[in-house]
């Protein structure tokens, strides 16, 4: 797996091409649904390596709620048989919804301050709103990693934020975009 790093603070931004499932981290971020409904893409590949206890939590969330999530917010569950210990999942927005720049920056805040707060110490997110929701690809790395240098670059205790992309020309965007952050 080729990788890619940039040290900021006392931590790291890293790119790796691969399989989110795959990550011995402390959490990984999964790209949701407002619904916590884990169908197909990145959530659907959690679910199923993970096991059905990811979407019995999630449901439980959203019923103690009462309501879905909103775009940008983000909530934790175990990770089951994941080699992750958590995953945080969070809603980003749908391109065409309107404000999608701003959500996308919320998506990725809100998973890290949630990692913060959790006291975790690695955490690796997928290219959040570029599959299903058709998020345009270069000004997604862009605000992604934007957003993960501003928070590594402030109170953090976290050591490690990764970026794992599923495939050749998604990590060649970020990479781009990692070498102007
Ligand atoms: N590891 C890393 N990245 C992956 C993996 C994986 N195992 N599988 C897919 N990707 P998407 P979205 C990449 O569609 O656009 C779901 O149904 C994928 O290639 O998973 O935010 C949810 O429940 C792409 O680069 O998320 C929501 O309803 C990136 O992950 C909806 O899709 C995000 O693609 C969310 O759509």
């Amino acid at each position: 797996m080729t990788a890619t790093v940039k040290n900021i603070g006392r931590g790291a931004l890293e790119l790796q091409r691969g399989d989110i499932t795959a990550l011995a981290v402390d959490a990984i971020v999964n790209a949701a649904n407002v619904h916590l409904q884990h169908g197909g893409g990145v959530a659907g590949a959690i679910v199923r390596k993970g096991g059905a206890i990811i979407q019995e939590e999630s449901d439980r969330i959203i019923a103690a709620r009462g309501r879905p999530l909103e775009t940008g917010e983000a909530v934790i569950t175990t990770g089951g048989r994941l080699p992750a210990k958590f995953v945080i999942h969070t809603a980003g927005p749908v391109w065409g919804d309107g404000d999608e720049d701003a959500k996308l920056r919320r998506a990725c805040l809100s998973s890290l301050r949630l990692a913060d707060e959790k006291k975790l110490k690695s955490v690796a997110l997928p290219a959040i709103s570029t599959g299903i929701y058709s998020f345009p690809l270069d000004r997604a790395a862009r605000i992604l990693l934007a957003a993960a240098a501003e928070h590594l670059a402030g109170q953090t205790g976290l050591e490690r934020v990764i970026f794992c992309l599923f495939d050749e020309w998604t990590f060649a965007a970020f990479a781009a975009a990692l070498a102007k952050t």
